[in-house]
């Protein structure tokens, strides 16, 4: 789609809903205030007006380490009116990480809230280029309380005359190993990924309550929790806490979300949750999407038969920033990533860069346009990811006759046994199949022989002994697909590593 070359996302999300006359309609729910389109566009003018009155200036970076609550869209989004580049950063981050990521992206100013300013605080000193701290909702410590400091700025701003392709904000890429890196995204791109996924993929409307497990700080949360509702004028119910099972299933009892986003892991542990029935979900819910790691077909379908509802496992990246690669209402195959999101293409290819035959194995290549700028001050890295108007995910797959993806693993999560590749999500998949295996994760390592084999991580379900699963469950994967990738040795543990996003760090298991 074209848009005008002088181009504001924060218009599109925001102005256009309280034009259409949906000023008093509740945009966002936290646990303790909900928030109007109109209250919010003029809230996110306040911030406007204060970033400016601080003498921040177009293109300047504000840092966000900022939970989910009505204040997240307000500082986004008044940011962006502003022309000023906000960076969201993941609340979970230890204060050396903060150090990094401040420095990087030499942000003028953070927004940080209240429970999370003990984290960071320790590093604020030493920030040459952080000129202003604003404590969001609570104590602020001696530093700038924005609640107060808001309340004193006019609730109008003239947006500031952005370009389509200008950067709009950045999110902090963590990948699997090495330091965070920004990803520069345009304003285009946050409404590109409404319309090219969230509208026509998960038919998002106007009257949907739409709940994210996952956190505004991920690219995953930020389409499901704010652009997507906000792209049709719906309403977002968000939460600042870590969702827990018993969190996320009281959620969609008291706020009966018509739309629920979740990541394998949650889905697995709601799963196995004591006591949850069909009718503790959302008599409403009529649609749940999974991201973030391939879904186990084991997990889709038992929701499926538990809930009534599907999920739609999707596949998106930081760099594209959501869903390019999903299953449909309707056209969901369990254990697939689905089919390519129409308005992205898609490529398989060898280490070379050829395509792949149809069933080999290839790196994931996507096309499309919400590609980013690039990495911030990283050429090599961004070089080696974005080739062209492709953009390498890292991720590799199959594609069968229908056209379907098939995950593999990481492009350096995957291994050879007896010469033949080995996709870990494979053998992880068929330990979960097994009834007593709420998690799995696959690395190689070299037997006695010297020879790559199969080890798994095995974390049981609450209250399943170990006593004989060691062998029951190396015959449930030698039944399940094929004798060669059985796993020689499983290692029972009580909790695999993950990144706040869960995704599983295979890396840290190898090492
Ligand atoms: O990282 C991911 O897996 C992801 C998935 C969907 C949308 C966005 C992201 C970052």
């Amino acid at each position: 789609m074209s848009y005008p070359r002088a181009y504001n996302a924060a218009t599109d999300f925001l102005d256009r809903n309280v034009a259409e006359g949906l000023g008093d309609k509740i945009a966002f729910i936290d646990p303790e205030r909900s928030v109007t389109y109109g209250a919010l566009l003029g809230a996110s003018c306040q911030v406007a007006n204060l970033l400016q009155g601080s003498g921040l200036r177009q293109e300047d970076r504000v840092a966000m380490i900022v939970l989910d609550t009505v204040d997240f869209p307000a500082i986004f989004w008044g940011a962006i009116r502003a022309g000023i580049v906000p960076v969201a950063l993941n609340t979970l981050l230890a204060a050396e990480q903060y150090r990094y990521i401040l420095a990087d992206s030499r942000a003028r100013a953070l927004f940080v809230s209240a429970p999370l300013l003990a984290t960071v605080a320790p590093v604020l000193a030493d920030m040459p280029h952080l000129e202003h701290v604003f404590v969001v909702g609570g104590d602020a410590g001696g530093y700038r309380d924005f609640a107060a400091e808001l309340a004193g700025q006019p609730d109008s701003f003239a947006p500031a005359d952005t370009c389509a392709d200008e950067v709009a904000f950045w999110l902090y890429s963590s990948g699997s190993t090495g330091m965070p890196k920004g990803v520069q995204h345009v304003h285009t791109s946050l409404m590109e990924t409404c319309r090219l996924y969230a509208q026509p993929v998960m038919g998002i409307r106007r009257d949907d309550v739409v709940f994210s497990a996952a956190k505004l700080f991920f690219a995953y949360g930020l389409g499901n929790g704010m652009s997507f509702p906000m792209s049709v004028g719906a309403t977002a119910v968000l939460w600042p806490a870590r969702p827990t099972p018993a969190d996320v299933y009281a959620l969609l009892k008291k706020h009966n979300p018509t739309i629920f986003y979740g990541v394998p892991t949650l889905y697995a542990a709601m799963l196995a949750h004591a006591g949850a029935g069909p009718e503790i979900a959302s008599n409403r819910l009529r649609l749940c999407v999974s991201a973030g790691e391939a879904l186990p077909k084991e997990v889709g379908e038992r929701w499926k038969r538990r809930f009534g509802v599907d999920i739609l496992d999707g596949v998106g990246s930081t760099e594209m920033l959501h869903i390019f690669l999903s299953n449909a209402p309707g056209d969901v195959v369990y254990g697939t990533s689905g089919v390519g999101v129409p308005g992205y293409d898609l490529r398989l290819v060898d280490e070379h860069g050829k395509d792949v035959a149809e069933g080999e194995v290839g790196e994931l290549l996507v096309r499309g346009s919400t590609q980013p700028v690039g990495y911030w001050n990283q050429r090599e890295k961004t070089r080696q990811t974005f080739i062209g108007e492709w953009t390498r995910t890292g991720d590799k797959y199959t594609r069968d006759a229908d056209g379907r993806y098939h995950y593999c693993g990481r492009t350096d999560d995957m291994f050879k046994v007896s010469g033949i590749w080995v996709s870990p999500f494979e053998v992880e998949s068929a330990l979960i199949s097994h009834e007593s295996v709420l998690e799995a994760a696959c690395v190689s390592f070299e037997d006695a022989e010297g020879l790559t084999k199969v080890k798994a991580f095995v974390v049981l379900k609450e209250g399943v002994e170990e006593d004989g699963l060691y062998d029951v469950l190396k015959e449930h994967v030698k039944a399940g697909i094929g004798k060669w990738k059985y796993p020689r040795e499983i290692v029972f543990v009580e909790g695999l590593p993950k990144t706040a996003t869960g995704k599983i760090q295979r890396f840290k298991l190898r090492d």
